[in-house]
């Protein structure tokens, strides 16, 4: 049994922003692109719990913004200075845990199993750490504990602002059955509808739904669907410590929001990963999305394989699910990053790949073309669907 626990900051930017200015407490600060007067493009980034009365919320136009509460207070994005306070925060979880998974700026997952006797029960460390942080850095931060991350993350939410919820695994059902499906990972807009269209609304719904039957709407991920209603969940708490990864960026120039041309980067990425994965004689088991938008605000997604990988493909496929079920909402994105993490040698896990052939198969293309690029150079080659996505 694991305990984990979600650290989340409140209303972060726009907190930082009502620390520094103490006038501000109490009042609907958002914090994003210039409003001018209503007219001004680009998005909140973030608003204060009382602006989000007024129907102000992340991603929102700041136009609309603007016209919903015209007397708020609009400030600009110090995006530098929040990861210096993003920075801090980290250093009070490392200081806490060994085994520290940062999401965002203002998030991260603790994995606390078997560290009772060494730290204190989750629930005291978790005190702690809200506590050191109101302290330090005049802020509060929301605290989830459960058995797993999805439900440690759903606990942070639940009471949010300032909120401290334990969820144990005997109340996994009556926490989670009147939840909303939209409280799921990765049930955005699209999901919600078509789970509306079948009569499911709760999370209590979702999980007495006949398992075959989401896998058939929804393929593989249908399964894991089912699994999180119940409140299962096996992915890990993956420490920066762990740093044995292999990873590509991409910083683009101007900002992108075409889905395709982003999709084509991240096959580009996902070949190089891979490539260089091949090279070291390794695999990987989770894959790591990472999305920076303009607002420099920066997310991680990962994704755990049921086995090893060293396929461009494999890892392409992955990230794609990861992208596509990230809500983008036409923000721009400044920078796209795939990683491997979790790696173990390719020898060790020859056998099971050998009896696939279909794997084997690809692995001889694969093999070929890395001899190829070795002795040409990286864009030498560029697989038939990346060729054909130039050409569309
Ligand atoms: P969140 O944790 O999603 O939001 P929040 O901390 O402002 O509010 P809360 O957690 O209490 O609901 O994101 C953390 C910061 O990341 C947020 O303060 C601003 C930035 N951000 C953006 O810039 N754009 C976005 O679309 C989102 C969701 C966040
Ligand atoms: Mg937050």
């Amino acid at each position: 049994m694991r305990t984990i626990i979600h650290i989340d900051m409140d209303a972060f930017y726009a907190a930082i922003e009502q620390r520094d200015n103490p006038e501000f407490y109490g009042k609907p600060v958002i914090v994003g692109a210039d409003p001018k007067h209503g007219r001004g493009r680009g998005v909140v980034s973030t608003a204060s719990y009382e602006a989000r009365r007024y129907g102000i919320h992340s991603a929102q136009p700041i136009s609309q913004a603007f016209k919903l509460c015209p007397h708020g207070i609009f400030l600009p994005v110090r995006g530098k200075y929040y990861a210096e306070v993003s920075a801090r925060i980290m250093k009070i979880f490392h200081k806490t845990c060994p085994c520290v998974e940062p999401v965002s700026l203002d998030e991260a997952f603790l994995d606390m199993t078997g560290m009772e006797r060494l730290k204190g029960s989750a629930e005291k460390v978790g005190k702690i750490i809200k506590e050191q942080i109101r302290e330090q850095e005049k802020l509060t931060a929301s605290v989830g504990i459960g058995p797993n991350k999805l439900i440690a993350k759903m606990a942070s939410e639940s009471e949010k602002p300032d909120g401290f919820v334990i969820v144990r695994s005997e109340e996994l059902s009556p926490f989670l059955s009147p939840l909303l499906v939209s409280r799921l990972w990765g049930v955005g807009p699209k999901t919600k509808k078509k789970l509306g269209d079948l009569g499911i609304y709760t999370i209590g719904e979702l999980s007495s739904f006949p398992p075959k039957a989401l896998e058939t709407i929804f393929g593989r991920w249908g399964k894991k669907l089912h699994l999180n209603a119940q409140g299962i969940d096996d992915s890990p708490v993956i420490a920066e410590s762990e740093a044995k990864s292999i990873s590509n960026e991409t910083t683009f120039s101007e900002d992108v929001s075409d889905l395709s041309l982003l999709r084509q980067h991240l096959h580009q990425l996902s070949e190089k990963v891979g490539y260089r994965l091949r090279k070291r004689g390794l695999m990987g088991r989770t894959v790591t999305l990472k999305i920076r938008l303009t607002d420099f605000s920066t997310f991680v997604r990962h994704s755990t394989l049921q086995n090893p990988t060293l396929l461009s493909e494999a890892i392409y496929s992955e990230i794609l699910q990861l992208f596509d079920q990230f809500d983008l909402d036409q923000q721009p994105v400044r920078l796209l990053g795939v990683g491997i993490t979790q790696l173990v040698s390719m020898h060790t896990y020859q056998k099971d790949l050998f009896e696939e052939e279909s794997v084997v198969k690809r692995k001889e293309v694969t093999a070929l073309i890395d001899r190829l690029k070795s002795k040409y150079g990286e864009m030498i080659i560029q697989k038939g669907s990346m060729v054909k996505k130039n050409d569309e």
